[in-house]
């Protein structure tokens, strides 16, 4: 990366489900992407680190460790950085309302955007319609999850060295088995739903790992993706412009893409 290249300018970045602490969590791709911005507000919108790996399969690196640290500086430098707790790392939830280092912590939080619209900014998990009781089932899901994600670097591997072009599993899994589509259009139907009866102009939220912009409800439905698979992050123009920036190539160049005209 060209190291006198200037950060890009954001007025707002969302940022979810890096799942921190997970082996399957990509640091060096956030870590570029972070290098590469600056924002007003930077809003952590759930699972960042990953609860759940804590006793067994926990992962840890000291470039994790420095995401960590990039947040707690950008909050001392006078970025407005709000965590959003989400499923995978609920024991923040039990601080909503409270500021550590700098750092905003809210279990849902209103955010109006530079052209007056009001978005309701939000995990997700509570309206995912899994009954979230059932502890081992979302245990279940999430190895089965977890499974899929290493099977599928292990035929990213195989086909590059195939010299075939890339194919996802998980995206094949999550878009073609119809029980997982259907989850995944119930998600984003409840959720703008919900937003659009609160009166809000729109969503945004995470924790389903599947990035989109688009008008759902009468109301726009942002999710921010994640950083185990698609390493996505949405942001806000300075004009107040929804834009999804996917950090993908070996360049770690960041792309608008899915640009939505406000
Ligand atoms: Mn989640």
């Amino acid at each position: 990366m060209n190291a006198t290249r200037m950060p890009r300018r954001y007025r707002t970045v969302w940022l979810s489900d890096i799942h921190l602490g997970c082996r399957s969590s990509q640091p060096e791709k956030l870590f570029a992407f972070l290098n590469s911005m600056e924002c007003d507000t930077l809003y952590l919108v759930g699972d960042i680190v990953d609860g759940w790996k804590l006793g067994r399969g926990w992962h840890w690196s000291a470039l994790k460790t420095e995401i960590i640290q990039d947040f707690l500086r950008r909050a001392q430098e006078g970025t407005r950085v709000v965590l959003v707790p989400g499923n995978h790392d609920p024991m923040f939830r039990h601080f909503a309302g409270l500021a550590f280092c700098g750092l905003e912590i809210r279990n849902e939080v209103t955010h109006e955007t530079a052209d007056g619209r009001r978005l309701w900014v939000l995990h997700g998990d509570a309206h995912d319609g899994l009954d979230h009781h059932a502890r081992w089932l979302s245990l279940l899901a999430d190895m089965t999850y977890q499974g899929t994600v290493s099977l599928n670097r292990v035929i990213a591997v195989a086909r590059t060295r195939m010299g075939k072009p890339h194919w996802s599993l998980s995206h094949y899994v999550k878009t073609r088995f119809p029980k997982s589509a259907r989850f995944i259009r119930r998600f984003e139907e409840t959720i703008s739903g919900e937003a659009a009866r609160r009166g809000y102009d729109g969503v945004v939220c995470g924790h389903i790992h599947v990035p989109a912009i688009k008008t759902l409800n009468g109301v726009v439905y942002c999710n921010d993706g994640d950083w185990v698979e698609s390493c996505t992050a949405l942001v806000e123009q300075s004009d107040g412009r929804l834009e999804l920036v996917v950090a993908g190539s070996a360049a770690m160049v960041v792309q608008p893409r899915f640009v939505l005209a406000s």
